[in-house]
């Protein structure tokens, strides 16, 4: 590892992989990125991405009270200078944790400036930092962003904003972002409707809104043709928070909005499972609704915590949860250009720079489980089989007909006239099935 002149996480040293009989609270106990798992890596597998927002510019405020941090490289600023500092702590981090990638939004990076056009000089002088920091570490970016929700011209949404002006510095805004994320090489970008819905219907055009959105996005893929930009668009659902209610509010609210919209083949999904459960799903719920439909890119790999309702962004650190979100994740053939990537922070209790090493390399470590235990499950068989079986009346017979489209409503009587009653089907077996995932856990 070549050094930084100046160190900020002086106290750790890269996190190695130690195995799970270590206690070494700054080491890995699972995952061991180099470990080879159905033909992959666990680093290929897995793709880990860091926030930016949380890890780097997290203060750890709430509601009811100031940032608790400790970063002691801050200096109480929000400068050009001081985004610098942040940009060599940042990779001193990744490097030193042993992550992949890294994601973030336009605002994280570079602070705003009195005008759009002085915003985007100071974006432009700090990518130049991270394109540097990029090419010293190997540490590439899984996805960009737009802030577009923390400034109040975006109180009444972006593109959906009531007022065509809001929309037009979105459009400009969503523009250098892609164009920076291209410059990066980055593997994908990702719109979070963060105020894309509303607070009360009453003021509320409803589908003029929708159709912005629609327009909006439309002019994004125009651009990213434009400029030649390869990466992927995600649409990362939550279904509120900060609005009563977002318009990208699950996936199957977003895949029916992208085909409305005539936007199906130009994005696929990144999935959140604090998002899911404020829209009253499971994350396997999610994931699987994505992928029927061809539609999963990237997981944001944070949870919640079901007794609060509201998105806690915590590093997760149940295995029955990365076990299946791993199941599912291995079931569609692995990531292409999406990762698995942290958008959780610390407690607002944990204010200390070494917290930031225990929260990701516990997140990482629990993936690292679901990673083997669902690899396990595959390589068993028994899951898959039981499923396989359970529908293997429409393998062969009337079943194949049906889903060949060669019965229509008469011959299916016919058919059942002759036949008289249905013969039973076996046992859905859900208490066996759960004793079996338990076999691996
Ligand atoms: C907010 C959220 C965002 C997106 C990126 O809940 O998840 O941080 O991931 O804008
Ligand atoms: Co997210």
């Amino acid at each position: 590892m070549k050094r930084q002149a100046k160190e900020f996480f002086p106290g750790v040293s890269k996190i190695q992989y130690e195995g799970p009989k270590s206690k070494n609270p700054l080491a890995f106990k699972h995952y061991n990125p180099d470990e080879v798992l159905d033909g992959k890596t666990m680093k290929e597998h897995l793709r880990f991405s860091v926030t930016y927002w949380h890890t780097i510019r997290g203060q750890l405020s709430d509601m009811f009270g100031v940032g608790t941090a400790i970063r002691p490289w801050e200096d109480g600023t929000n400068s050009l200078t001081m985004a610098e500092t942040r940009a060599r702590v940042a990779f001193e981090f990744l490097e030193k944790l042993g992550s992949p990638f890294y994601a973030f939004h336009d605002r994280d990076v570079a602070p705003e400036g009195k005008d759009l056009s002085e915003t985007n000089k100071n974006l432009d002088s700090i990518v130049k930092v991270l394109k540097e920091e990029q090419k010293r570490t190997g540490v590439r970016l899984l996805w960009g962003t737009a802030c577009l929700f923390v400034h109040p011209r975006f109180a009444h949404g972006a593109a959906t904003s009531c007022n065509a002006d809001v929309f037009a510095y979105a459009a400009a805004q969503v523009k250098k972002a892609i164009e920076v994320t291209h410059e990066l090489n980055g593997a994908g970008y990702v719109f979070w409707g963060g105020r894309e819905g509303y607070s009360t219907l009453l003021n509320t055009n409803l589908k003029r809104e929708m159709d912005h959105l629609g327009r909006f996005l439309h002019l994004a893929v125009d651009h990213k043709k434009a400029i030649g930009f390869k990466g992927q668009f995600y649409i990362e659902p939550k279904p509120k928070e900060p609005t009563k209610h977002q318009y990208d509010s699950d996936a199957a609210a977003c895949l029916n909005f992208l085909r409305e919209y005539d936007l199906l083949k130009d994005f696929k999904l990144n999935l959140e499972t604090n998002h899911a459960t404020l829209a009253g799903h499971t994350m396997q719920h999610e994931l699987e609704v994505a992928i029927a439909a061809g539609a999963l890119g990237s997981i944001d790999a944070n949870t919640g915590d079901l007794l609060l309702g509201w998105d806690t962004d915590q590093f997760p650190t149940n295995i029955y949860l990365t076990t299946e979100i791993m199941l599912s994740i291995l079931g569609m053939g692995g990531f292409k250009t999406g990762g698995t990537n942290f958008d959780a922070k610390v407690r607002r209790e944990s204010f200390e720079p070494v917290d930031l090493f225990y929260a990701h390399i516990g997140g990482m470590d629990a993936f690292a489980r679901g990673l083997k235990i669902a690899a396990a499950i595959r390589k068993d068989g028994r899951l898959a089989e039981f499923v396989r079986k359970r529908y293997s009346s429409w393998d062969t017979g009337i079943g194949a007909k049906i889903e060949a489209g060669q019965c229509d409503l008469k011959a299916l009587e016919a058919y059942m006239l002759k036949k008289g009653d249905i013969t039973p089907n076996t046992s859905g077996r859900q208490e066996f099935l759960e004793n079996l995932i338990n076999e691996f856990v």
